[in-house]
This record gives structure tokens, C-alpha cells and sequence, in this order.
């Protein structure tokens, strides 16, 4: 049984040329991923989690192989990160070219002009056809506390507004932005200061439209917080961990309305939501939403660690010289990575395969919802769909069948990831290199593990 590739050396490896099948050989975990399984409880600490209990041997298309030979379809791309496929060929070939050339230089220390493509790619790609400028880090929670620092540098203020269910990092600062205690909050303050929380709409649970759901939080952010001490509202046009909850339209337009009147800078965190994984470019163009600040990260290099911030160069150019940055931020590598997925989403027709996999998993989905009143709640954008599932007499999530429903796919081949404040969301986050047919089979194995819990 052959079902990896190899190369000159007969080194494995990934990319789209991988058989493009669902194909378990052992049982799950196999004997492999079993021992390293092992080693891992006795070299890496337990707090670092793992969803599937399987070891990596290449990936790419949308599969994902083990080390036991098992060819998983892969409905989870890293947590929205290899949305151009794994092992993308265009990736690889500038990481290999850049990797030659020079590894690192620091940008503080001296340039390179991959760094400043990168940036004049995303001033032109963001939404909005002001004057940009762009800094790049290395993870979306890097990038988000460079957007609050950015905030608080341009208006003089302190007080960030972020949202109920949401997501924004692990960092300290991000933890106080973030909404969920467990796992990633609880033991681990005291945290930030001058974070507050506004409630967010969430169509399927407070069947509010946009903007009565935003004058909620308007009320909530000049009663508790006020305008005036306000430096930036912070908020995923899609959440993604707290429950790909899709706003109801107008929620977003009519809080960044009071946000301009009141010189508020409005963050959108794009991270989960851009490079095309929504059917745009990025999530905000939906509901032709101008951020004055984007945060990006994960999609934008095919795997290799980058995130930036993008926004009104008035605003990106208030901190002093030398007031952003970081030893990494922009490393050569992930800029070549970047450049090349950058390209891939622009040239290759992947905003258009994002809406094509939106209209097969919607109607797939919808079809199941309606044999089925355990599924609560279809939704999601492009490739960012997700269900929740509910008790059918109370409408209560039901945590404990989405895990199983998890586990299930897990063990007849799909990577499969949950989310939601009351983890009862199934999501899926295919490549946008994936076949249809594996689309329809990872479905099918989904439908059988609903069906059997
Ligand atoms: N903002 C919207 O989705 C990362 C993290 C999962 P980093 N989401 C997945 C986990 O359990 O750690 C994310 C996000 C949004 C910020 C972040 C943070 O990005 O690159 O993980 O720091």
C-alpha cells in the first residue's frame, strides 16, 4: 500500500499530488500515532491539547495522511490555515527559493522587500480604497495587541470594547478580549485592564434584527464604558471559535456608524474570516464594511506563521519610531509563503470555489436539518459553515452529541472540529483545493455519525 508520494530522495511528500481519498488502513489511532502518543504525555506539556489522537506524515488537496498510513479528508485545514491547500506546490516553491537565499535578517535590522510586498498586498487587498499602511507579526494574537496598542496610540484612550463568544487570542492582553473562561481563560489572570464586553447578535438565539442588536451594545458600551474613553471596539465580522455565528445584517454597519461619530476605531479581526475562506477576500466586503483597522493571520501563508494589521494610515502611523515591532514579526519566509498564497487567492479562482463549497455543504446540511431537528442552526459563509446542535424538545445545546458526533467522524476518517461557547457547533473548514466528491463523502461520514449518536 502505497498512498503517500515521494520525491528524488523517496523523502514523502505532500501537496495536491497526494491520492485524493478517504482510506483507513488502521485502526484510529494506529500503532504509530499510539507510541508518539506516548511520547508526547512524557515530553509535552498537558495544557497543549490534541483534537484527534493522530501523528501527521504529509498532507495536501484535502486530505491529511498519518503516520500509520490512514488518509484522513480534512474539514479542519490547521483552524482555517491552509485554506490554498497544505504543502500548496506555489508555497513550497518560494519557501525553498527564499530559504536559500537568507533565513532571517530581522526587518528592524536591515529590509527586504518581501516584507514590504506583503504590506502593499494587503493595503491594496483590505477593504476601503483609502491611504493604508500595514505592520506584520507572527500570530493573530500578536497582531490583535498591536491593534490595541495602535488604538490606544492614535485616540489618547484606554477602554477596548470586545463582544460576547468571542475569540482573539491567548496572550494576556487577548485572554481579557477573549469571552470563553474554559479552557482558555480559567486559572490564568488576573487579566488586561480597560476590556469591556458588549453583547453581540446571534440571529439564531436572540432573533434580533442587526440593528436592534447593535443598539444593545451601543447602550451597553456609553452607559458602562462611554464614548470618550473608548479607544477601539474589536470584533470578528464572523466569530469563528465562539460559534461561527453570523451577524444579523446591519449589526456591524450600525456599530461602526457610532463608532466613526464618536472616534472610536473600528477593529475588524479577520483572522479566522480572511483570505477567501468566506467567499470574499475578506469577511467585512459582505456587507461592504470599511474597518478602520483589519486583523489578519492564519490563511495568509499557506501555513507558515504571519499575521498583520492594516488600517488608515493615519492611524497605523500614530505610534512613534520604532513603537511596533518584534525579532520575528515578517520573518522572509512566512513574507515568501505569503506572497505566493496571496497570489494563489487572487488568481486561482478561489473566491469562487469558497461560494461553490458554500452552496454544496448549505444544501447538503439543510437537507439533514430537515430529517432531523437535532440540528438547530444551519450557517456560515463560503467555507466556514457550521451546525448547532440542540436538544429538539428545549433548543438547549447539546455539548455531549456534537462530541460524539466529533469522535464518530474522527474514527471513519474525517477531521472534524466543534466550537461555541457551549461547544455544541460543528464546524467545517475545508481547503479550498477540495474535491467535491470528498466533500460529499467527509459529509456522508458526518451524516452516519449523527445518525449513530
Ligand atoms: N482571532 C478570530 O480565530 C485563532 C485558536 C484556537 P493565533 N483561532 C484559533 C486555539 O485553541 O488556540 C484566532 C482567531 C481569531 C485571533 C486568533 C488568535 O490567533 O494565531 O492562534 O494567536
Amino acid at each position: 500500500m502505497t498512498i503517500v508520494e515521494s520525491n528524488a530522495t523517496g523523502r514523502a511528500v505532500g501537496g495536491p499530488g497526494l491520492p485524493q481519498r478517504r482510506h483507513l488502513v488502521t485502526e484510529i489511532p494506529g500503532p504509530k500515532s499510539r507510541a508518539l502518543l506516548e511520547r508526547k504525555s512524557s515530553a509535552v506539556a498537558r495544557g497543549v491539547g490534541i483534537t484527534l489522537p493522530v501523528f501527521t506524515d504529509v498532507a495536501g488537496g484535502g486530505v491529511l495522511v498519518d503516520v500509520d498510513g490512514n488518509s484522513f479528508i480534512d474539514f479542519g485545514t490547521g483552524i482555517a490555515v491552509t485554506g490554498i491547500g497544505n504543502a500548496a506546490p506555489a508555497v513550497v516553491a518560494a519557501v525553498q527559493e527564499q530559504v536559500e537565499r537568507f533565513t532571517h535578517t530581522c526587518f528592524m535590522i536591515t529590509g527586504y522587500d518581501s516584507y514590504v510586498g506583503v504590506a502593499e498586498a494587503l493595503n491594496r487587498l483590505t477593504p476601503g480604497d483609502h491611504d493604508k499602511r500595514t505592520a506584520l507579526f507572527n500570530t493573530g494574537a500578536e497582531a490583535v495587541e498591536n491593534a490595541v496598542k495602535i488604538a490606544r496610540s492614535y485616540t489618547g484612550r484606554q477602554a477596548v470594547i470586545a463582544f460576547d463568544h468571542a475569540y482573539h487570542g491567548r496572550t494576556n492582553l487577548t485572554m481579557a478580549l477573549t469571552a470563553k473562561a474554559m479552557p482558555y481563560k480559567s486559572g490564568f489572570g488576573p487579566f488586561a485592564p480597560e476590556i469591556y464586553r458588549a453583547p453581540l447578535s446571534y440571529p439564531f438565539r436572540d432573533g434580533l434584527d442587526g440593528p436592534a442588536a447593535a443598539k444593545k451594545a451601543i447602550a451597553v458600551i456609553e452607559k458602562q464604558v462611554g464614548a470618550s474613553s473608548t479607544a477601539a471596539i474589536i470584533i470578528e465580522p464572523i466569530q469563528g471559535e465562539g460559534g461561527f455565528i453570523v451577524p444579523a445584517p446591519g449589526f456591524l454597519t450600525t456599530l461602526q456608524e457610532w463608532a466613526t461619530a464618536n472616534g472610536v476605531v473600528f477593529i475588524a479581526d479577520e483572522v479566522q474570516t480572511g483570505f477567501a475562506r468566506t467567499g470574499r477576500m475578506f469577511a467585512s466586503e459582505h456587507e461592504g464594511l470599511v474597518p478602520d483597522l483589519v486583523v489578519t493571520a492564519k490563511g495568509i501563508a499557506g501555513g507558515l506563521p504571519l499575521s498583520a494589521v492594516t488600517g488608515r494610515a493615519e492611524i497605523m502611523d500614530a505610534p512613534h519610531v520604532g513603537g511596533l515591532g518584534g525579532t520575528y514579526g515578517g520573518n522572509p519566509l512566512a513574507c515568501a509563503a505569503a506572497l505566493a498564497a496571496i497570489d494563489s487567492y487572487e488568481n486561482d479562482g478561489l473566491l469562487e470555489r469558497a461560494r461553490e463549497i458554500e452552496t454544496l455543504m448549505l444544501s447538503r446540511l439543510r437537507e439533514l436539518q430537515a430529517s432531523d431537528p437535532r440540528i438547530g442552526d444551519v450557517r456560515g459563509r463560503g467555507a466556514m459553515i457550521a451546525v448547532e446542535i440542540v436538544d429538539p424538545v428545549t433548543g438547549e445545546p447539546d455539548a455531549a452529541l456534537t462530541s460524539k458526533i466529533a469522535a464518530g467522524s474522527h474514527a471513519n476518517g474525517v477531521i472534524l472540529l466543534t466550537c461555541g461557547t457551549y461547544g455544541n457547533v460543528i464546524r467545517f473548514l475545508p481547503p479550498l483545493s477540495i474535491s467535491d466528491d470528498l466533500l460529499h463523502d467527509g459529509l456522508d461520514v458526518v451524516r452516519q455519525a449523527l445518525e449513530a449518536a
